[in-house]
């Protein structure tokens, strides 16, 4: 469901100022986080309503967890390529991109992976991914470098389809849980629904599994032969996968059901940037050149909690280049600390971003 993007607040003092400044600013960088996707529907991950509560990022973001519980990682990261292709990017992805057009000296820097700000057709070689995208795959055997970019198949291989009994897909409908609190009178209409909505599920599953297995023929990935494939659907037990106690994971998907390198047999992983992995060298030099290539006007800090390094650590090294800094979150306060010369507008990002950048 898409969050309510509430009202935005923006004080008109702070936004007479702001826009002053922008006015005057050549070069710009936004550094973005999960906040900025928030309005398109997509959980962030931490603080309310975010997908990693019910555990620690560490459980599933990391390569030891990966080398431990390959299928539950990535039962996770094709729930995330589902979500992240249904959603849509909002106006703040557009604003910047429409910036970005407009000043060949502002690069955004984002911490997504959602691929939302490609979407919105930000100019990409002013757009810097810092942990990687869902949707680059690459494979994990050490003399192969077989990588994929680009590869929006959903899901990856037919046994990643996500049945909708899955606890994933509570996050994805989360008013499932409302209405049970209607009580006794809503249990019968639901039951009806739900068998309507089970059968529609195993519809819905063969038809991802469907849509797959064409798209995968197509690209030529190999994955286990779809026959034995499907008898595992079929018989795909009822109970959720608990995702929050990593340890309760019945590990019900065989190495050789998940994605196979077509080049080596090997174990394909998402290109994203897992705890304790460092950052794309090419990306991490060009942001260093980028920032000590001149004194920068502004760094805008867009819906991101600030935790995450190194990519938090740009705040300072712009302010060191003398940048101003805006803060845009929902939260009342700032993630970061600001000086009485910066600003801090409190809002969804995507109200706040098109009002200030207009
Ligand atoms: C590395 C990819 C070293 C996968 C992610 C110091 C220096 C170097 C490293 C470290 C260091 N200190 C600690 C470390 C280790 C670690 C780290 O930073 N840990 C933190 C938790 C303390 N860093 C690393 O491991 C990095 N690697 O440096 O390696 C190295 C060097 C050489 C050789 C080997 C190793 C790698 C970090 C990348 C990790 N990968 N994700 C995936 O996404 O699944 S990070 C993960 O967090 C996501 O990418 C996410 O983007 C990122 C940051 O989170 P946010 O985007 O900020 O999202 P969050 O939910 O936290 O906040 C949302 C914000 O939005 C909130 O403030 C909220 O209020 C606001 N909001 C909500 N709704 C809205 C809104 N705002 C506006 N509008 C709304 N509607
Ligand atoms: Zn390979």
């Amino acid at each position: 469901a898409v969050k309510q993007a509430t009202r935005s607040v923006v004080a008109p003092a702070d936004l007479e100022s702001f826009r002053e400044h922008l006015k005057k600013c050549r070069r710009v960088v936004a550094l973005v986080g999960a906040g900025l996707s928030a309005a398109s529907g997509l959980p962030t991950f931490r603080g309310a309503g975010g997908l990693w509560r019910t555990h620690e990022a560490t459980d599933l973001a990391t390569p030891e967890a990966f080398e431990s519980n390959p299928d539950l990682v990535w039962q996770f990261y094709s729930f995330r390529r589902h979500m992240a292709l249904k959603a849509a990017p909002n106006k703040a992805h557009f604003a910047l991109a429409e910036l970005a057009r407009k000043n060949k000296d502002f690069i955004t820097l984002s911490q997504n992976v959602d691929g939302l700000s490609q979407r919105a057709e930000h100019p990409s070689e002013q757009l810097h991914l810092l942990h990687g995208s869902l949707f680059n795959i690459k494979c994990t055997s050490f003399y192969c470098n077989y990588t994929r970019n680009d590869d929006f198949t959903d899901p990856i291989v037919p046994a990643l389809a996500i049945p909708k009994k899955s606890s994933f897909a509570k996050i994805d409908s989360g008013k499932k849980q409302e209405k049970k609190k209607e009580g006794m009178e809503g249990e019968k209409r639901d039951a009806e629904k739900e068998t309507k909505e089970t059968l529609a599920d195993e519809d819905e599953v063969a038809s991802q599994k469907d849509e797959a297995e064409d798209t995968l023929g197509k690209k030529g990935v190999t994955t286990k032969d779809q026959t034995k494939e499907e008898g595992k659907q079929e018989d795909e037990s009822d109970d959720e996968i608990d995702i929050s106690d990593i340890s309760n994971h019945i590990p019900n998907l065989s190495a050789d059901e998940l994605p196979q390198c077509p080049e080596c047999k090997g174990l394909l992983r998402p290109g994203v940037v897992w705890f304790g992995e460092s950052l794309p060298t090419a990306t991490l030099e060009y942001v260093d050149k980028w920032i000590e290539s001149g004194p920068i006007d502004l760094i805008l800090v867009i819906g991101t909690s600030s935790q995450v390094y190194p990519a938090a650590g740009y705040v300072d090294e712009a302010r060191e280049k003398g940048a101003r800094v805006a803060v845009i979150n929902m939260e009342p306060y700032s993630p970061v600390t600001l000086s009485e010369s910066d600003w801090f507008f409190q809002g969804d990002a995507s109200l706040v971003i098109p009002e200030i950048l207009e």
